[in-house]
């Protein structure tokens, strides 16, 4: 399928940043793969925005913030389920930069996520308490932005949630799957391509 874009169309490149590549502190298997696909996309996007995952050093989504959990498990926060992770993205660090060869700069929106210490934020839309916005959907609104394409890292985790909220907000919403790339904890990536398939969420492989 050749998608025609229109000028109210939007690329959203979500945390394609260097502790989600490899050699990263949450490093992506391949998550460095996009960044190719994703600049290529770009050029044909008259609206690009970036997402980037922002944590303060002691992070509660961070293992090591919790004495006896490890990377990985679950626990129960004030707001839900939370999984644990290693240290990434923390503020101003090399890992928290975006990818080095990512063609940033035609983007005219840089939207931080996950800086508030007692909560994380998977989408781009809200924190994990999913009512806390961020504030890009009023941004969206007042550019009378419409339909949204999203790629990045990880499909499972922030493209998944974002791409849901995308959905709730009613916007029309994208996933272009070549120019995304997967954590897959437990069944995690099946698991997110079904909710956002009930969604509504659209999967292309390519713009064509
Ligand atoms: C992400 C886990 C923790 C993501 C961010 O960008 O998908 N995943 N923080
Ligand atoms: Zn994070």
């Amino acid at each position: 399928m050749q998608f025609l874009l229109n000028d109210d169309d939007l690329l959203l490149i979500v945390d394609v940043q260097n502790d989600f590549c490899p050699g990263g502190a949450l490093a992506v298997a391949d998550g460095d793969a996009v960044v190719p696909v994703i600049n290529r996309l770009a050029e044909r996007f008259d609206h690009v925005v970036l997402t980037q995952d922002w944590h303060p050093p002691g992070h509660s989504s961070f293992a090591t913030s919790h004495p006896g959990s490890a990377p990985f498990e679950t626990i129960s926060m004030p707001y839900g389920q939370q999984t644990l992770w290693p240290e990434h993205c923390v503020q101003g660090t090399p890992g928290a930069a975006f990818h080095p060869q990512l063609a940033t700069k035609p983007s005219e929106l840089v939207i931080r996520k996950g800086f508030r210490t007692e909560i994380d934020s998977y989408s781009a839309f809200y924190e994990n308490d999913r009512r806390t916005p961020t504030g890009l959907a009023g941004y969206l609104r007042e550019r009378s932005l419409r339909r949204l394409f999203l790629v990045g890292l990880a499909t499972d985790f922030c493209v998944h949630y974002s791409a849901l909220d995308a959905r709730r907000l009613g916007f029309d919403t994208v996933v272009v799957e070549t120019g995304c790339r997967a954590i897959d904890l437990a069944g995690s990536l099946d698991a997110a391509w079904a909710a956002m398939a009930a969604a509504g969420v659209q999967r292309i492989n390519d713009l064509g």
